[in-house]
């Protein structure tokens, strides 16, 4: 979720000792990689060895591109109050009748606790090695702080035997959104810097014991989203824990402390992990599109990119150890309050930047005192889906080229972590979704990923959102983004149309 939902929507709706060449050899084909060169830090743009269009405008990817999908724990898989489990903030939120449309709650969403061999078995079927889920944190430690439930840490041993027996390679989120109520009633979730610690503290127990069989971990998901969207200022915000607080200041503090909770968890999870391991942090931000390809468009979207809100106070500070010297001029004195060292601690050494990539945002150069200006989006521009989801499949490659070009960060490994739309999935008299919305995003989506690999950008990999429709949040069960169809009332998975056609895009890797 990139963009703030509009009420409509929700209502109805490493260590230093890791690098690039580290991060190559721990994948299949690093030998073709080693021979084309493109694992010594081929510079971008100029690296044209991965995916040559060829014949015939044929678009390939690389031998060891990581083909994905992508789920989380609230979303899918239900027994909310099984094994020990207790109550996230978003089982306290969403039953608040308003909340959530149809007032539904993610108590049973797709069973997928229940069902996850079946679902391994969606993913064989469709030909992906890579799979991200989330690890909910009321699960391993049903307090926030404290015992951890030992049956909740079978159910992610068993989801990652089962993924590890088919040669699915398990990435573990460890926090997408669902923070324990507990937490909540103690000292206000991420209001409080103990946020930090005690999240920390369940990286630790969690990756003691699920190491040996998960080493690819990312930290928290999309820190926007449950910070910006999570606290309102003197009104009711659309996302959980749903506090409203008296100034914008208080949000900054949300957005700081969840980013000490990353810095944290980094060291914790390094420092717990039995086995080597790779850490990658997950962001979301509309991507800055030059309305044209000039050099004076080009260099008014680096400038919009580093002055972005999300960019500056979420995806800067992870990666460069500050905070946009834009975005904290435009927050004046609502700015977070920095301790010192945080900043330190924050700018981790990561394995992979991870993009959620849905959406962007059009910009020119102009003559202000900026340097830019943001296009307004004609009211006919269309969404797919959500309303805060445009149809802008440039973002996919302007979103990896800005962490190159406007933040230096050009050897740094990126997947796309999530991308996907909503749409409308009627299932045919023939017992069919032939959904050729999502198709044709993919398709256009798709083309700029491998734009970006073809010029050389560290694009590693890609994760689709989602697997199956699932539970979107505010929006509830109204909203599908799955490339399976999915009868809550049956529980009964049906591959769509777009699932084969996924499947023949990982099968021919073009
Ligand atoms: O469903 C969400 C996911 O939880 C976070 N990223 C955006 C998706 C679609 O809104």
């Amino acid at each position: 979720m990139n963009k703030i939902s509009t009420p409509s929507d929700s209502a109805s709706k490493l260590n230093g000792q890791w690098n690039r060449r580290t991060f190559l050899a721990s994948t299949a084909g690093l030998t073709a990689a080693l021979a084309t060169g493109q694992a010594r830090g081929a510079t971008p743009v100029a690296a044209k060895t991965k995916s040559s269009p060829t014949p015939a405008g044929e678009l390939k990817f690389p031998r060891d591109f990581m083909w994905g999908v992508a789920t989380a724990a609230y979303q899918i898989e239900g027994a909310a109050n099984e094994d020990g489990r207790k109550p996230s903030v978003w089982d306290t939120f969403s039953r608040i009748p308003g909340n959530t449309a149809n007032g539904d709650t993610g108590d049973v969403a797709c069973d997928h606790y229940h069902r996850f061999e079946e679902d391994v078995k969606l993913m064989v079927e469709l030909g992906v090695r890579h799979y991200r889920f989330s690890i909910a944190w009321p699960r391993i430690v049903p307090d926030g702080r404290g015992a951890v439930n030992e049956k909740g840490v079978d159910f992610y041993r068993r989801l990652a035997d089962a993924l590890l027996k088919h040669g699915i390679t398990p990435h573990a989120t460890l926090f997408h959104w669902d923070s324990p109520q507990a937490l909540e009633d103690r000292y206000g979730s991420w209001r409080s810097r103990e946020m930090a610690k005690d999240f920390a503290d369940y990286c630790t127990a969690t990756v003691q014991r699920l190491g040996d069989r998960i080493t690819h971990w990312m930290t928290l998901n999309e820190i926007p989203c449950f910070t910006y969207l999570g606290y309102g200022v003197e009104k009711m915000p659309f996302f959980a824990p749903g506090t409203i607080v008296k100034t914008k200041q208080e949000v900054l503090q949300t957005v700081h402390h969840a980013l000490l909770a990353h810095g944290l968890g980094c060291q914790a999870i390094r420092a717990a992990a039995p086995k080597t391991c790779r850490i990658t942090a997950v962001a979301n931000f509309d991507a800055v599109i030059p309305v044209t390809e000039t050099a004076e468009d080009i260099a008014a979207a680096k400038r919009a990119f580093v002055a972005d809100k999300y960019v500056g106070t979420t995806v800067m500070p992870m990666l460069t150890g500050r905070y946009s010297p834009e975005t904290l001029a435009t927050l004046g004195a609502d700015a977070p309050k920095v301790q010192v060292g945080d900043l330190k601690t924050i700018a981790q050494p990561l394995d992979c930047l991870g993009y959620n990539g849905y959406t962007g945002q059009y910009v020119r150069a102009a003559a202000n005192e900026s340097g830019y200006e943001l296009l307004k989006l004609p009211k006919d521009y269309p969404n797919i889906g959500p309303s805060w989801l445009k149809f802008t499949p440039e973002a996919l490659y302007w979103g990896v080229r800005m962490i190159s070009d406007a933040l230096g960060k050009k050897d740094l490994p990126m997947c796309i972590t999530e991308n996907g739309c909503a749409t409308e999935d009627t299932v045919n008299e023939r017992g069919e979704v032939v959904d050729l919305t999502r198709i044709m995003f993919l398709k256009a989506y798709l083309r700029n990923a491998q734009r970006a690999v073809d010029e050389g950008y560290p694009l590693k990999g890609y994760f689709h959102w989602s697997l199956m429709d699932n539970f979107e949040w505010a929006s509830a069960f109204t909203m599908r983004f799955g490339l399976t169809h999915v009868d809550y009332a049956t529980q009964k998975r049906i591959p769509k149309q777009s699932f084969r056609w996924y499947q023949q895009l990982i099968r021919q890797n073009r």
